[in-house]
């Protein structure tokens, strides 16, 4: 159709991936296959897609995949895979997640997992002129010592990490578990970011959290903030952009909350589309905008705002970003 030629065509950033969420299956058999360790059973029988229908059962598949991720070329070639996808869809930006707690509590090096994703990012750079940043999460399933430990060993690759972010089950780990941790960060130069889900019992808590003790510069989904006029005029007025992940969001909750999406997007809120984890929940960014753009029935200009909002927000100078708007 019309409207996906131009999003296909339009030249685009994603701002929220997380890189382990584009282990497809094929990729998963193959490295499982040259570090001789059994093929995991979500991906076994086929190649139709993983299986799941709520959060955490989405995360019982996600991280037991990543076992077999062991090497800095496996890290590398899921790196190299998602860039090469999303280079095809004209994206020329783009900031991704990892999750280094999920491969360091399997005995993997801190270093192994950064300099694979890192490699992955400079060869995107020279082959494609594409550019990509890197986004530390912490498992807030995990406790905060954890995470601080996660953070000091960052430390050294200060430089390839952009900024830090909070993912996993939110379910009674608030962003305030994390206060010292992300106050430590913002400390040492990083961005912060946090996932504010949307399905969540206490989510106005947890985005007011996010956003006043925190102080976070940008919020991952978060788009329940339409309940509450206060906060919402503090994002306003911050310019907090909200990532937005349509096609994950109507998998792992009941009501996906378009009609808030559009709201934001038309209030002025610096909203933008995203995959989330592309392989599982099959779509990629363009994928994305086009369920959108067909449940919410939006407009070219529709699209283009959202676009500009995502290069709008993204953590690059404000030269870099003229090149882009
Ligand atoms: C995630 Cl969908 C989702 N929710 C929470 N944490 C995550 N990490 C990767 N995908
Ligand atoms: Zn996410």
């Amino acid at each position: 159709s019309e409207i996906k030629e131009f999003i296909g065509q339009m030249p685009k950033a994603e701002l929220h991936m997380h890189l382990e969420g584009a282990l497809e299956p094929s990729l998963v058999r193959l490295i499982a296959q040259r570090n001789n360790l059994p093929v995991p059973s979500s991906v076994q029988e086929q190649d139709s897609g993983y299986s799941f229908n709520d959060l955490s059962s989405f995360l019982a598949v996600y991280y037991p995949n990543m076992a077999v991720l062991q090497t800095t070329q496996d890290f590398h070639d899921l790196a190299w895979s998602y860039l090469t996808k999303a280079h095809e869809q004209k994206i020329v930006y783009a900031e991704i997640f990892f999750d280094p707690q999920a491969h360091t509590s399997r005995g993997v090096e801190f270093a192994t997992v950064i300099s694979g994703y890192h490699s992955a990012t400079i060869e995107a750079q020279e082959q494609f002129g594409m550019s990509a940043s890197l986004i530390m999460c912490f498992l807030r399933d995990m406790d905060a010592q954890s995470a601080m430990n996660t953070l000091t060993e960052a430390l050294p690759y200060k430089d390839k990490i952009i900024g830090v972010g909070l993912d996993s089950d939110e379910r009674d780990n608030p962003p305030s578990k994390f206060a010292t941790v992300f106050a430590k960060a913002r400390e040492e130069g990083f961005l912060l970011t946090m996932h504010c889900d949307i399905d969540q019992k206490n989510s106005i808590e947890h985005i007011r959290q996010a956003v006043e003790e925190i102080g976070v510069d940008r919020m991952d989904h978060g788009t329940n903030i339409v309940e509450n006029a206060r906060l919402l005029n503090v994002v306003i007025e911050r310019g907090i952009g909200l990532t937005c992940c349509p096609i994950s969001n109507s998998v792992v909750t009941e009501d996906f909350k378009g009609a808030d999406i559009k709201r934001l997007l038309h209030d002025g809120v610096k909203v933008t589309i995203n995959s989330d984890d592309p392989a599982y929940f099959r779509g990629y960014l363009n994928e994305n905008l086009e369920f959108i753009s067909e449940k919410l029935s939006l407009t070219r200009s529709d699209l283009v705002q959202l676009q500009r909002n995502a290069f709008g927000i993204a953590w690059i100078s404000h030269d870099d970003k003229s090149n882009y708007i």
